[in-house]
């Protein structure tokens, strides 16, 4: 029996339960099988044979609201099982759900912004140079994260030196709506956190009703990670090599979607229209590499950020005021202001998560990220998870 303190959040459906609530799934291969239409139901997809799923037969008298089991006894095999599931949509959470904060990570963008090649450098970095130099460590959780996080970026990416596949819309792959799941451990702070991350489809950014129902994780999240792509820009386009251009897409204008994700809030969270939205939000120039010839010799953007051990504030607050005059001079004040006006808590990031433009062939013979992890430090900074200094 386990106490737990806080409440669970589902990181799938975002509904609150009791730890005592939680149902479980066997994971014994040779258990009996059935149809999970709760399951089926949440994703959207025909039911699927899958683990037999039970409530815990005890409960934890006085401590009910507090105590709850990490594992059970399947009734059907009698073999004991530790997968817990979200009651109200199956989701498996993680072993220690409820026991450590979880905060959810949307990354958001119109089509093409660079948002999978964002996710896979800035978790690749997370992993390796950067845990050493912020003494904490990040790893995945569960099997889902792994196998996703392979497949769909580590290995064409970073293995196979070859561009991500766009995102499919979450109406037609179910798994966009699920997050990948990491622990971070912060051992300065001797705390742990799991981050959720949801890596969102840009062609579900363009309807304020798929943004509603298939990307709920949005409003639900503790921070945004939102991408603006500089080639989408008129003025930046009429500057730079035309051979390098990716076709205009009017609907991924940068100025209607933070519109609508504003609406969004207003419509999701019932906020007022002279309220602020409380979310932090990173607002992140992608692909600054392909900028280099037409911004300043002495730009913040053309060096790495120097967070050693802490978030480097003076540095971040000269790129966020360089960004922010770089995207009034090419858009006018239209961007920024509805920036400015709608939410409370937000900072300007650019970041270049290949370092250079990928083939003609459409491969990344070498990776060199600059600056991927600014914005996610930047939110940690805010939730409180790492210090900031000058
Ligand atoms: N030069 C340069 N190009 C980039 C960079 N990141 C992404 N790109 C280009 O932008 C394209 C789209 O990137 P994705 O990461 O797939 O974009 P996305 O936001 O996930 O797009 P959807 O999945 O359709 O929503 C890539 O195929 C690359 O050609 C970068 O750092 N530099
Ligand atoms: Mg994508
Ligand atoms: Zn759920
Ligand atoms: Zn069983």
């Amino acid at each position: 029996m386990t106490i737990f303190w806080r409440k669970i959040t589902c990181p799938f459906c975002f509904k609150q339960f009791k730890a005592s609530e939680v149902t479980f799934r066997c994971g014994n291969p040779r258990c009996k099988k059935e149809e999970d239409h709760v399951y089926a139901a949440a994703r959207g997809l025909t039911s699927q044979s899958m683990g037999h799923v039970f409530a815990s037969s005890k409960n934890g008298g006085l401590l009910n609201a507090l105590a709850a089991d990490t594992k059970a006894t399947c009734g059907a095999c009698g073999q004991e099982t530790r997968k817990r599931l979200c009651p109200h949509c199956h989701f498996e959470l993680s072993h220690d759900a409820g026991l450590i904060k979880d905060h959810a990570i949307a990354v958001i963008g119109a089509r093409g912004t660079g948002k999978g090649h964002y996710i896979a450098t800035l978790i690749h970095r997370l992993e390796n140079e950067l845990g050493a130099q912020f003494n904490f460590s990040l790893r995945m959780l569960g099997d889902e994260t792994r196998s996703r996080f392979e497949e769909d970026y580590r290995t064409p990416l970073l293995r196979k030196g070859e561009l991500l596949q766009p995102t499919q819309s979450a109406v037609i792959d179910s798994r966009i709506k699920s997050p990948m799941i990491f622990r971070l451990t912060l051992n300065q702070h001797r705390q742990a956190v799991n981050l959720s991350f949801f890596d969102s489809a840009g062609e579900d950014m363009q309807s304020l009703d798929v943004m509603a129902t298939e990307a709920r994780y949005i409003c639900a999240a503790a921070g945004i990670i939102f991408l603006l792509d500089p080639l989408q820009i008129d003025s930046v386009r009429q500057q730079i090599a035309q051979s390098i251009l990716p076709t205009r897409d009017f609907q991924a204008d940068p100025v209607y979607i933070v519109e609508r994700l504003r609406e969004l809030f207003e419509r999701q969270n019932s906020l007022r229209p002279t309220q602020k939205v409380k979310t932090p939000v990173a607002f992140v120039l992608s692909k600054v590499d392909t900028l280099f010839s037409i911004i300043d010799a002495s730009s913040a953007l053309r060096a790495a950020g120097e967070h050693f051990g802490h978030f480097n504030l003076a540095d971040s607050q000269s790129v966020h005021t360089e960004i922010r005059n770089y995207l009034d001079s090419w858009m006018g004040a239209g961007f920024s202001s509805r920036v400015d006006s709608g939410f409370a808590h937000f900072h300007y990031c650019g970041v270049s998560s290949l370092g250079r433009m990928p083939t003609r062939e459409g491969r990344v013979e070498s990776l060199a990220p600059l600056r991927v992890e600014d914005p996610f430090f930047w939110l940690l900074c805010r939730l409180g998870l790492i210090d900031g200094r000058k």
